[in-house]
């Protein structure tokens, strides 16, 4: 017997009341058991990391009250690192957002029920709308919602409420990887599966730094019986390069040149692959003309490397028989990121490395379900990886979804930053932010957060009250979080896997697949989304739309297939079996997703970074993750006692030893950071794993953006959080 939902509200409001019951379980708070059940486990995907490893619930009356690694999933094997294993703790932190919540009129936060919230989102957003344009209001999304959700929301801002522009967090994190791959490869098709990391005979990691992470990826590599090379690319000697055979400390935002100038040596030598490059690549001669011009010992001074290391570094790969690529936030981040990992995809094309075991140019992605919102958000394409300007796929999706063709956008929409902007020239007065914390993580904070005080109408979406984003709203809507809804995440590896309800969600908060119903109905487009009921519903509307796409998924079958199968990397066509534990690459047969089926090479002149680093900015400032416990804004692993006492007890940045002593600087001491943007007070922390000139923050503090320059990839309009100029200063304390 399944509570009814209503029950549980005590609302006089007889409308929603209905609206709620009509929901048949398997989201929000309708499918909690009230008896208890015999104690069982169930297996979940992480909601933290791309990685996505398997983790077993221990149910005791329907509830979850433990998590273990599952022994059993072909992704983790009985791991998890920290964060996997208190995934639970954040779900009962003290600032649950359990009502919504309304600015009032002295400018306070209230809560209110949800009738009220439902009604003043669609009173103000449309009132917007009517008198600005239905391009006045916006959205931002996040790559931490389920596909459905996030299909969801795409298809309800764009289709039901004619929003023009909605992006999300993916662009802080993948749009770089997108480009690059959708340029060479004629789709966002990561290639690899991660048995890859240990069928290589040398593994180049490039801006990335999985033992921090992506735990459970590196304890792949870890077993990898081929005693490979492993070859770190990093400016920093961070924990992966110590554990790595080779590092390369190039200096900071000179990828570009190094990987050129390794190209260089493959092509002076002759090492590379003739047949596959005349087979399946266009392009090469261009390229191979184009890094004539940069020998290693043209470009080793300014990349800060010995030319021997160059010369190195392409001796083994043309030396070791399987060689991989793995990129990440080193090179999405950049200001030439695209041209950069595209560069990664020279090396590995050249030397015909892909398509094979223990190969490829491999984008490790960020966040539990990035992958998910590059196909299914409906924001950078059009949904289900299709683009917008294409007639056929809208009359696809127009089909598949019944929404009249007139309603879909020829055009992607404004990016990230560009929606920003249009706050800026008041063009966008009115944005719903779901799933993103946007004032702690954008680049120039300071900037994001005067933009978002400046809307009419700041919707936000989260689990938590206390955001530095919700603190911002003028509506906070209470959101269940990973554990306490369904659906479908895909990892790294293009696997699909499940989350389920394994708590019930506390107060008021819904899942936002149910948020989005109700949402829906108020705003009068209830009818486009009448059989969007459930969840998987909704992925088997999804599993349509990717029919005869490369991300083809309509051969899953429904949850319980997935679930039975332990995931499943797509693509999985209609009819096609795929054995459990099967590791599936693409690419085997050398045919790519491009027109001529050839993958293309794609090259460059570089640029410097965008802020010069000169004096009185005399350091670049480096940033990035800084412990395996902390995740992002630390919205949910800050709430974790056991994860706060793993990360560092102070918030610090990194220097190196002889550029403290040139400022005076001693261990533990209080520096003031600045740059042209603004300045802040950190400990010092005094290491050689920065280079000289350089300096390093984590993320997961709120003063880090603060500094940062808000400078984007032309290409991805990714965010170049990776660098930026500061000055260090010792002070006797903090100043607050
Ligand atoms: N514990 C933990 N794990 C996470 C996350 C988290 O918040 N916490 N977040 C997840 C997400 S969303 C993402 S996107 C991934 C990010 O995963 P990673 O990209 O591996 O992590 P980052 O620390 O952001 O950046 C990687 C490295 O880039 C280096 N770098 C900086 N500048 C340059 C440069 O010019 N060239 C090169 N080659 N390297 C450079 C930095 O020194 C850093 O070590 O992590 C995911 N996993
Ligand atoms: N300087 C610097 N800045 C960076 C980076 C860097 O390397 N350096 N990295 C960038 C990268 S790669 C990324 S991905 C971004 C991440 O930046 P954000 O996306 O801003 O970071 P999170 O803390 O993950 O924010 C997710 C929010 O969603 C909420 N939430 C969690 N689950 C749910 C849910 O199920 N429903 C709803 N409605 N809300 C939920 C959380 O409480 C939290 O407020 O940061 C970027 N910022
Ligand atoms: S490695 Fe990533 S997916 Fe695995 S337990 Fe840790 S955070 Fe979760
Ligand atoms: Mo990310």
């Amino acid at each position: 017997m399944r509570a009814r939902v209503g029950d549980m509200w005590h609302s006089r409001d007889g409308k929603l009341t209905q609206l709620l019951e009509r929901a048949p379980g398997g989201f929000g708070l309708g499918q909690v058991p009230r008896q208890r059940v015999p104690d069982s486990t169930t297996t979940l995907v992480c909601g933290f990391c791309s990685t996505g490893c398997g983790l077993t619930a221990h149910l005791r009356g329907g509830s979850a009250v433990n998590l273990t690694p599952a022994v059993d999933y072909s992704v983790n094997r009985g791991m998890a690192c920290p964060k996997g294993w208190e995934a639970l703790t954040p779900l009962s932190a003290p600032d649950r957002a359990l009502m919504p919540l309304l600015r009032n009129a002295s400018g306070e936060l209230e809560e209110v029920r949800w009738p009220t919230a439902l009604d003043r989102f669609v009173r103000r957003f449309q009132a917007i709308q009517k008198e600005h344009g239905p391009q006045a209001v916006a959205f931002l999304g996040t790559g931490q919602l389920p596909i459905e959700e996030l299909a969801f929301l795409g298809t309800l801002a764009k289709f039901g409420m004619g929003m023009q522009h909605g992006d999300a967090n993916t662009r802080q994190c993948m749009a770089t990887a997108v480009v690059a791959y959708k340029e060479t490869f004629g789709f966002d098709a990561p290639p690899y599966t991660y048995a890859d990391l240990e069928e290589s005979d040398l593994l180049v990691f490039v801006g990335s730094n999985p033992c921090i992470a992506h735990p459970i990826l590196w304890e792949r590599v870890v077993r990898n019986q081929r005693k490979p090379e492993v070859v770190v690319i990093d400016p920093r000697r961070t924990e992966t390069a110590q554990a790595a055979t080779r590092h390369l400390a190039l200096r900071p935002q000179t990828d570009l040149e190094l990987l050129y100038a390794v190209a260089h040596v493959l092509v002076r030598e002759g090492w590379i692959d003739h047949a596959f490059i005349g087979a399946h690549t266009t392009g090469y001669d261009g390229f191979a003309a184009h890094v004539a011009g940069f020998a290693p010992t043209t470009v080793a001074d300014r990349c800060g490397v010995a030319v021997e290391d160059i010369e190195n570094l392409a001796r083994l790969i043309h030396t070791r028989r399987r060689v991989s690529f793995w990129w990440t936030m080193g090179v999405n981040q950049s200001h030439q990121g695209v041209r950069t990992a595209q560069a990664l995809i020279a090396l590995a094309l050249m030397t015909g490395n892909i398509g094979k075991p223990g190969t490829g140019a491999n984008s490790i992605t960020g966040q539990c379900n990035a992958m998910g919102s590059r196909l299914f958000s409906n924001t950078t394409s059009l949904i289900g990886g299709h683009a917008f300007d294409d007639q056929a796929a809208r009359a696809k999706v127009s089909r598949v979804l019944g929404v009249e063709d007139g309603r879909i956008q020829q055009r992607p929409g404004l990016a990230y930053d560009q929606i920003f902007e249009a706050v800026a020239r008041g063009e966008v007065r009115g944005l719903w932010i779901v799933g993103t914390n946007p004032a702690h993580s954008w680049i120039n904070q300071r900037d994001a957060r005067e933009l978002l005080a400046r809307l009419d109408f700041l919707v936000v979406q989260d689990m938590y009250t206390t955001t530095e984003t919700a603190r911002l709203a003028h509506l906070v809507l209470p959101a269940a979080g990973w554990g306490e809804k369904d659906g479908v995440f895909i990892n790294s590896e293009r696997r699909l896997g499940l989350i389920k309800q394994v708590r019930r969600a506390p107060g008021q908060a819904l899942s936002d697949f149910r948020i989005f119903q109700l949402l829906a109905d108020a705003w009068g487009c209830g009818d486009l989304f009448a059989r969007w009921r459930s969840p998987e519903v909704v992925f088997g509307l999804l599993k349509e739309l990717s029919r005869g796409q490369p991300c083809d998924i309509t051969g899953v079958g429904g949850y319980k297939e997935l679930d039975d199968h332990g995931g499943v990397q797509w693509p999985v066509r209609v009819g096609e079996v795929v054995e459990q534990g099967a590791e599936r690459r693409l690419f085997a047969d050398g045919r790519f997703f491009t027109p001529d089926g050839r993958a293309r090479f794609v090259y460059e002149t570089p640029r410097p970074p965008a802020e010069t680093v000169r004096t009185p900015y005399p350091f670049a400032l480096l940033t990035g993750r800084g412990s395996a416990s902390q995740w992002h804004t630390e919205t949910r692993t800050g709430k974790s006692e056991v994860l706060r006492r793993l990360a560092p007890a102070v918030e610090h940045v990194e220097i190196h030893p002889d550029d403290a002593a040139l400022y005076g600087i001693a261990p533990t001491d209080w520096v003031r950071m600045s740059s042209r943007r603004g300045s802040v007070e950190l400990r010092a922390f005094l290491t050689r794993g920065v280079p000289r000139g350089s300096v390093f923050a984590a993320m997961h503090s709120v003063q880090t953006n603060v500094l940062t320059f808000a400078s984007f990839d032309p290409y991805s309009r990714q965010p170049a959080y990776k660098h930026c100029a500061v000055a260090i200063e010792r002070i006797d304390g903090p100043s607050r």
